[in-house]
């Protein structure tokens, strides 16, 4: 095949006139209209002068036409690097430099943002609203509704995904049309997917969940996908009766079950609910099956590995446990200071290697080099132990990571900045339980001796320089940090001593 990850994902659906993507209004568009969309969107592109291999950041709205510009960088081989929406200018800022985007896709309201950031970096620009409009689509419509496939292999660069290290900076995730297509294969045949399936999508498009799992099992499988432009609990509501399938990560579900109007009628014409991206509650398995009568089936992935684990289709899906190793892929639980193998029952690092298991972190040898061996096992961060029957349980996290609402937040970040304020000695940023979003993040604050430094002042001040899903939802002035006999700020004691601050009577806590 000329670009396997073109040709099995989308030209194999060239002229269907049947729905691929249904809006919120109801309206759909065909396979056929989203390919000739994302043919027009691939002649901008290469009349730009992009090149196969070159890099696209775009950082845009969920739309049919967001969507049609992934399709676009696969047919003209270009590695497509999605940025959440959430990102502020100095945080795109990064990714654009240190990937050399060729060309950056933004919305046309932050146009004067970021076009100092595109000039810069030596990348084009163009805009794409969420309703389709822009510059790029403009453009679009004088181009010819096909487009020669550019020739691709399986080792071909894909896709970048930046990730945040515990120390450092964001490392791109280099991912091959490989991993990509053979995760879905795996996913779409363990999940039985067919071209009778309708997915409910109201994940974002710019993680591996929203762009990966659920976009490419649907398309692999040529079946239709409910496109919503976000989670909102009346839409999920108003198509669930029409899906056969939704993903989601856990606050979906508990946002869900939140809702009275979220019956087993409801659920019935589902055939499988999938979650993953943080933990899912064994208390939410339960409840959910209890209201619907569905099991919620548990994945475990990441970005740079895609899936790794999932519960079984047809079986026990065991609340509590990500399930088993996916076919083809290895997973062992090795000791963190060592490297060696444990035995089954034993709690430590989980390992993995398979043909998911992404290439490496952009231009940084070093940071791949420590993450993933010689043999091809990642150290995925993630400690685990399989139980006597083989199932995959998280028992926690090696790296320090906060999970909120399914985004991934590094303290490491927030902590720089904090520390940088006037009157801070230092700081540290914990993740605590919280109702809707799983964990969220709260900030101790040590001032200096004899300063007092206002939280309002200090939140303001993280306020511009982090995407908003980071910004503690707390800060608090503490006097000191416990630290162990290596001077190591003992998180596990914060994290145990703030656990009940974010309870149900004060969820609706606000950053000040
Ligand atoms: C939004 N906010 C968040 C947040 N999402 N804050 C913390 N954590 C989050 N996840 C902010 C909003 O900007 C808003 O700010 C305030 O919190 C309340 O917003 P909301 O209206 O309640 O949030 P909502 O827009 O409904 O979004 C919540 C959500 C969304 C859970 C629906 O975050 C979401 O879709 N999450 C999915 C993330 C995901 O796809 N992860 C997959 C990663 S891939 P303000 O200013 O109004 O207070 C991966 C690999 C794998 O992990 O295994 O899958
Ligand atoms: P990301 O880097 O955004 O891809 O996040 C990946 C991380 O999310 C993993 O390393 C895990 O820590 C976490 N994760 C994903 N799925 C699950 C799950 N089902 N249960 C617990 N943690 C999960």
């Amino acid at each position: 095949m000329a670009n396997p990850l073109y040709d099995r994902l989308f030209g194999a659906h060239a002229g269907r006139q049947d729905p691929f993507l249904i809006l919120a209004d109801g309206s759909t568009i065909s396979y056929a209209a989203f390919l000739a969309m994302a043919a027009r969107i691939a002649h901008v592109l290469t009349r730009a002068g992009l090149s196969p291999g070159d890099r696209l950041a775009a950082q845009v709205e969920k739309s049919p036409q967001a969507l049609a510009l992934v399709a676009a960088a696969a047919q003209a081989g270009i590695v497509i690097l999605p940025l959440n929406t959430a990102y502020t200018p100095g945080e795109l800022a990064y990714f654009v430099e240190n990937s050399g985007a060729a060309m950056l896709v933004c919305d046309p309201d932050r146009t004067e943002a970021i076009a100092p950031i595109a000039a810069q970096c030596g990348a084009r620009l163009e805009t794409l609203a969420a309703d389709g409009s822009g510059t790029l689509t403009d453009k679009a419509g004088d181009m010819a509704d096909d487009f020669p496939t550019v020739e691709r292999a399986t080792d071909d660069l894909a896709a970048f995904l930046y990730t945040s290290g515990t120390t450092g900076r964001s490392k791109g995730a280099m991912l091959t049309q490989e991993n990509l297509l053979s995760n879905a294969e795996t996913l779409a045949e363990c999940w039985r997917f067919t071209e009778e399936d309708v997915l409910l999508h109201a994940l974002p498009i710019f993680h591996t969940h929203g762009l990966f799992v659920a976009t490419n099992v649907t398309l692999l499988s040529g079946g239709a996908m409910i496109f919503l432009p976000k989670f909102d609990a009346d839409a999920v509501i108003g198509a669930l009766p029409r899906a056969t399938a939704m993903m989601g990560v856990p606050t979906f579900y508990t946002r869900l079950l939140d809702d009275p109007r979220f019956t087993r009628d409801l659920a019935s014409h589902v055939r499988l609910f999938v979650s993953g991206s943080a933990p899912l509650l064994a208390e939410t398995h339960l409840r959910f099956e209890e209201r619907t009568g569905h099991r919620i089936l548990e994945r475990y992935g990441m970005t740079e590995t895609n899936m790794n684990t999932s519960n079984p289709y047809d079986g026990e899906r065991r609340a509590g446990t990500v399930g088993f190793p996916l076919p083809g892929v290895d997973l062992k639980i090795t000791d963190p200071d060592t490297g060696a193998e444990l035995p089954q029952g034993e709690t430590g690092m989980i390992e993995v290697r398979g043909p998911n298991v992404f290439k490496g972190y952009w231009q940084m040898p070093e940071k791949t080099a420590a993450e993933l061996r010689q043999d091809g096992f990642f150290i995925t961060g993630d400690l685990g132990r399989i139980d006597e029957d083989g199932y995959v349980q998280i028992v926690g996290r090696q790296k320090d990571l906060i999970i909120s609402g399914g985004y991934n937040i590094y303290p490491k970040e927030i902590e720089l900045l904090l520390d940088e304020q006037p009157g801070v000695m230092e700081s540290a940023v914990i993740g605590v339980p919280h109702p809707d979003f799983g964990e969220t993040v709260v900030a101790l604050v040590v001032p200096e001796p004899g300063a007092a430094p206002d939280t309002e002042a200090l939140a303001a001040a993280l306020k511009g320089s982090l995407a908003r899903f980071k910004h503690p939802r707390a800060i608090r002035i503490v006097e000191t940090l416990p630290r162990n006999t290596m001077g190591k700020v003992q998180k596990n004691l914060l994290r145990e001593e703030w656990s009940g601050l974010f309870n149900s009577a004060s969820a609706g806590e606000r950053m000040p």
